[in-house]
């Protein structure tokens, strides 16, 4: 790997197995961090953010209010449209270009990179990197949203504040070569406003108004606003819900916990103390399509022969590890 034979060693000894070569590990946990002694750094609050996303709040609550008012084929829209922004997150953002657990050709990263726009939760470059440094540093001050200062620091309010030095200083030496040489990722990075202002905002209002006549306003404040509010905040749940409430049948010595109320929310990404433990599992739980639409979506793209190489480990090694470590739940 590129990160030379110590760093293989060291994740091969923590996690048992790597599930093959993904030319990456910097989604391993590392131990040997340790957070600077003496007072932390004084909480400072970003306004701006604040202001926008409570009235993004806001707007998504007029919008709920809206909902009886809609034509149904606007709310079946607004519906696509959460799956289709969410798999930009699952299937993209997260399973492949944080972890590398599956590999997937050159039009369907192009749709994810599409779909990932549509989701709005920063280019994908920034949220790989920010996720990185959540699994290599979970927990600790170099965690862009530590579980450890709470459920709303780790739900929003991370996005509220500046961030932690130390996330910064970690996460500018993580290997990020791969989403580097990746054209789709680099080249969505820099159009990443006004892809943006089309995926995330135009396009799930002008389809409704256009092709159905549903009013402007529906258009905008259901599969828009709505829509945007609905994903982020599934997706926030694996970091706050996720992090406290669940079962351990992994791991019982990390905070990360399986909660089946966020998997289903989140299409599968809810069994959170199996993905800390094997980060580089592309199904991200060891039940296959249960509860999991990314999954069974992955899947169905290698079918198609537009994904292959798809990361899973193995059986044995899970149930050894449950033996270890596990909080003798065993029921995920
Ligand atoms: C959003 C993201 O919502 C959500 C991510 C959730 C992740 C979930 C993971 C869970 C598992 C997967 C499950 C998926 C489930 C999906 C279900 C779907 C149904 N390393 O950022 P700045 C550098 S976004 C290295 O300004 P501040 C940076 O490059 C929502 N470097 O920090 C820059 O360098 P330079 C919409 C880093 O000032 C400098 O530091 N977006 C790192 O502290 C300053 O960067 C928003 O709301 C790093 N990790 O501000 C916007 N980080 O100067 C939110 C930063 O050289 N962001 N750097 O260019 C912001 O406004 C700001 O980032 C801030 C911090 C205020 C939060
Ligand atoms: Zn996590
Ligand atoms: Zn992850």
């Amino acid at each position: 790997t590129r990160n030379g034979g110590a760093g293989m060693e060291k994740a091969l000894s923590n996690q048992e197995d790597l599930g093959g070569d993904r030319g990456m590990t910097d989604d391993i946990f590392d131990e040997s961090y340790c957070e600077k002694e003496g007072p932390k750094p004084a909480r400072r609050y970003v306004w701006r953010n604040i202001i926008l996303m409570s009235l993004l709040h806001l707007g998504a609550l007029y919008g709920l209010w809206l909902i009886p008012a809609a034509k149904p084929v606007t709310l079946v829209w607004g519906f696509l449209c959460f799956l289709l922004s969410a798999l930009g997150i699952t299937a993209g953002a997260h399973r492949i270009w944080s972890h590398r657990s599956y590999k997937a050709s050159l039009p369907l990263r192009i749709f994810l990179a599409i779909a990932n726009s549509m989701a709005f939760q920063n280019d994908i470059y920034e949220w790989a990197r920010d996720h990185r440094v959540h699994h290599k540093f979970s927990e600790t001050d170099a965690d862009p949203h530590n579980a450890t200062r709470g459920f709303f620091f780790s739900h929003v309010g991370w996005l509220l504040v500046r961030k932690h030095p130390d996330v910064i200083e970690k996460g500018r030496k993580l290997d990020m070569a791969d989403l580097k040489a990746d054209k789709v990722v680099m080249f969505q990075r820099r159009f990443y406003k006004l892809s943006v202002v089309a995926m995330c905002f135009l396009f799930p209002t002008l389809v409704p108004w256009c092709f159905w006549g549903e009013s402007l306003r529906n258009s905008f404040f259901l599969p828009a606003i709505l829509r945007y509010v609905l994903v982020l905040n599934a997706t926030w749940l694996v970091n706050s819900a996720a992090h406290m409430f669940g079962n351990r049948p992994y791991d019982r010595n990390i905070n990360p916990r399986e909660n089946r109320w966020v998997t289903f929310g989140a299409l599968g990404e809810g069994f959170h103390n199996y993905h800390h433990t094997f980060p580089y599992d592309y199904s991200t739980s060891e039940f296959g399509w249960h509860y999991n639409f990314t999954t069974a979506f992955i899947d169905l793209m290698c079918l198609l022969g537009l994904a292959s190489d798809r990361k899973k480990v193995s059986k044995e090694t899970i149930l050894a590890r449950k033996i270890r470590t596990g909080d003798g739940s065993h029921n995920g």
